[in-house]
């Protein structure tokens, strides 16, 4: 099989890279600029792999993806490329709509041109968990599961359901197929319009095209600025420093996300390609918050009063704030998909990682 991937260069993309390179040719879309880094890739040893080639061309010109699809004829292809920093989308909201939202409908606008009798590539965008910006669902009462209601944590003052667990929302709140999307950032509403467009063209042109809903995946590879990097990095560093460095500076500990390692993401997109193609939410069924995300990367180091090296940052605030997201994958688990690593393995694995970088054993 042949895959294109948009974004190669980003975490998704060396991660599905590491996965489909020992089987697939894939071939790696980047945007050719004169600081490109392959960083992630050269790390992972893939840089060299005979399976992989990579392209240049940009997200935001159609041309350069018809070109590579004519070229190459793709089995599958999976938009990965966005700018998939939320805090910064406040910044470039108008450059986060050209990538993030109107780089997938060209991507779809060139399979669409070049679909025919003889070849119909699959096609799968990787949507975001920040579509459902305050909205939840849960049951509108304890004895009648059967009847969901959606709710938005625009209409309850935050802490009014803070209990004494420690989480804004009782155990039952969550994300599905059927929460309706409303966006808390530019980058969120870029993701809309393009989850839009993948259910649009399955819809009027009858094109394979998968929306992968997913929720907050980490790994060793994940960006330096999100927080669970940034967390794990800031350990690595200060255990390395033997406990000088200044306090690690963040913004909301207490906004509540269900995050699933990337080997777990990549196996359930990988699962829906080989059905009708349809939307999936895929999530960890556990919820943590970032002071829950703090306590278990120090514990790695021995470090229990963490809030010692922690400052709060107001420059970390978003305008607005996803509070909580907690997908609940049952549709792509009745394809047979479970998620394998536990939030507190895959902490302990990016922790290691760090301290391997800074050579600290
Ligand atoms: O923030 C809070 C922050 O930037 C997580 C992207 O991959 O997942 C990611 O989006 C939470 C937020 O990820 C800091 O306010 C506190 O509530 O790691 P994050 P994200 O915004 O959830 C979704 C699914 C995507 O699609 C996105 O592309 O942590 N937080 N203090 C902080 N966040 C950051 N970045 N830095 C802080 O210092």
């Amino acid at each position: 099989m042949r895959y294109l991937l948009t974004g190669i260069t980003g975490q998704a993309g060396v991660e599905f890279a590491k996965r489909l390179l020992p089987e697939h040719e894939v071939i790696g879309m980047y945007r050719r600029t004169a600081n490109v880094s392959f960083g992630r890739l050269t790390e992972a040893g893939l840089f060299t792999s005979p399976n992989l080639r990579m392209v240049s061309g940009d997200i935001t010109d159609y041309s350069s993806i018809d070109r590579i699809i004519r070229d190459y004829r793709p089995d599958v292809i999976g938009n990965l490329a966005a700018a998939s920093h939320v805090g910064d989308s406040f910044k470039e909201p108008l450059a986060n709509l050209q990538i993030t939202g109107a780089g997938c409908a060209n991507v779809l606008e060139a399979v669409r041109n070049n679909y025919s009798d003889s070849y119909k590539p699959k096609f799968w965008q990787m949507s975001s968990s920040e579509m459902f910006g305050s909205n939840y669902t849960r049951p509108v009462c304890y004895d009648q599961y059967n009847s969901l209601e959606h709710f938005s944590t625009d209409r309850v003052p935050v802490n009014a359901e803070y209990s004494d667990k420690g989480h804004y929302f009782d155990d039952d709140a969550f994300q599905d197929e059927n929460t309706p999307l409303s966006a808390n950032s530019p980058y969120a509403a870029a993701k809309i319009y393009a989850h839009n467009m993948t259910e649009l063209y399955r819809k009027a042109y009858g094109i394979y095209a998968n929306s992968m809903i997913c929720f907050n995946f980490e790994g060793p590879f994940r960006g330096e600025t999100f927080v669970t990097r940034k967390v794990t990095k800031y350990v690595a560093e200060l255990k390395h420093s033997g406990f000088t460095i200044p306090k690690l500076r963040l913004g909301n500990l207490d906004a509540q996300r269900s995050w699933l390692a990337a080997s777990d993401m990549i196996e359930a997109t990988l699962l829906a390609l080989e059905h009708p193609s349809d939307t999936y939410v895929v999530s960890s069924p556990e919820v943590h918050s970032i002071r829950e995300l703090c306590a278990a990367a120090f514990e790695q180091i021995g470090v229990t009063d963490w809030m010692r090296h922690v400052e709060i940052d107001p420059a970390f605030f978003r305008p607005v704030e996803v509070p909580y997201l907690r997908g609940d994958s049952r549709k792509i688990a009745q394809l047979g998909w479970a998620p394998k690593v536990t939030f507190k393995d895959l902490v302990s694995e990016m922790v290691s990682r760090d301290l391997s970088r800074y050579g600290v054993k």
